[in-house]
């Protein structure tokens, strides 16, 4: 039996096609990529979807093909993005749930997000956790910053638990503008989360992928990887695919004694739909 959960986030909004041709952008390479990395030892995906341009889209049709492709063609949680891109419109992201995903992410603020605004006002917040409620999606909570923290305590004591009775944080750490990808910054963020919280992973963007990880392991937390937070594999060296991200998760993971969690056993530990 596996405790450990390896979310993989295989494209994100960010990286431009042009830049990176190994990112997985048309839904024959999502699904491809989700396919390897379940192979791999990932259980959930984190989904960004592109247009035929490449760019990203929240355009509902084809996040809906997208769903059900990855539900037919794998296995794996499906976890539709709400933050889409930072130049989404609010309501083009509260509509992402139309498209029936498991679990879906909900940032807990706004951020500086490089040279940009990842912006998640608390009425946006609010009604997108309400949605969650209604529609029986799983949120899995971002939190980018220690301040996150404190906005999902208000959260929670206001409209109770997510559908599923479950609670799941991800640390999203080393984004310009957010927490730094330290363990410091790990330790302190984990110390203050609700005790309502039921399982955490965190992520660390950039070259601050491995030292999360490694203090994700240390605290007995769960991982997220994926060409969304990293596309080095070290100085130089590029990802060139995800389950290459993914297969160093588990090798970790191992080292830690933990074994990777089945899609099942992350459905339980989330609270997901059967
Ligand atoms: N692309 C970022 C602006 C999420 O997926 O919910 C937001 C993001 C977080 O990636
Ligand atoms: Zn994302």
């Amino acid at each position: 039996m596996g405790d450990l959960l390896i979310t993989v986030a295989p494209t994100g909004a960010e990286t431009a096609k042009s830049d990176c041709p190994q990112l997985p952008t048309t839904l024959e390479e999502l699904v491809g990529t989700a396919q390897r990395s379940e192979a791999a030892g990932a259980a959930m995906v984190h989904v960004h979807v592109r247009g035929d341009d490449h760019r990203p889209t929240l355009d509902g049709g084809r996040l809906r093909a997208t769903v059900e492709a990855l539900h037919e063609q794998t296995g794996l949680v499906v976890q539709l993005s709400t933050g889409g891109s930072v130049h989404d419109p609010l309501e083009d992201r509260l509509r992402v749930l139309d498209a029936g995903p498991d679990s879906c992410s909900l940032t807990m603020g706004t951020t500086n997000f490089g040279d940009d605004v990842f912006l998640n006002p608390w009425p946006f917040v609010q009604d997108l956790y309400r949605l969650s409620q209604e529609r029986e999606v799983v949120p899995e909570f971002e939190l980018f910053d220690l301040g996150q923290v404190w906005a999902l305590h208000r959260l929670l004591d206001r409209h109770g638990l997510p559908y599923g009775g479950k609670v799941h944080v991800d640390l999203v750490m080393g984004v310009p503008g957010g927490m730094p990808g330290t363990a410091d910054a790990l330790v302190a963020s984990v110390a203050a989360l609700p005790d309502a919280v039921t399982s955490w992973s965190a992520t660390g963007i950039g070259r601050t992928a491995l030292p999360v990880a490694l203090a994700s392991l240390s605290k007995g937390g769960h991982l997220r990887v994926g060409m969304e937070d990293t596309l080095t594999l070290a100085r130089g060296v590029p990802v060139e695919h995800n389950d290459q991200l993914v297969a160093r998760a588990v090798e970790l993971g191992r080292l830690a004694q933990r074994e990777p969690m089945t899609p099942d056993e992350a459905r339980a530990l989330l609270g997901v739909r059967p």
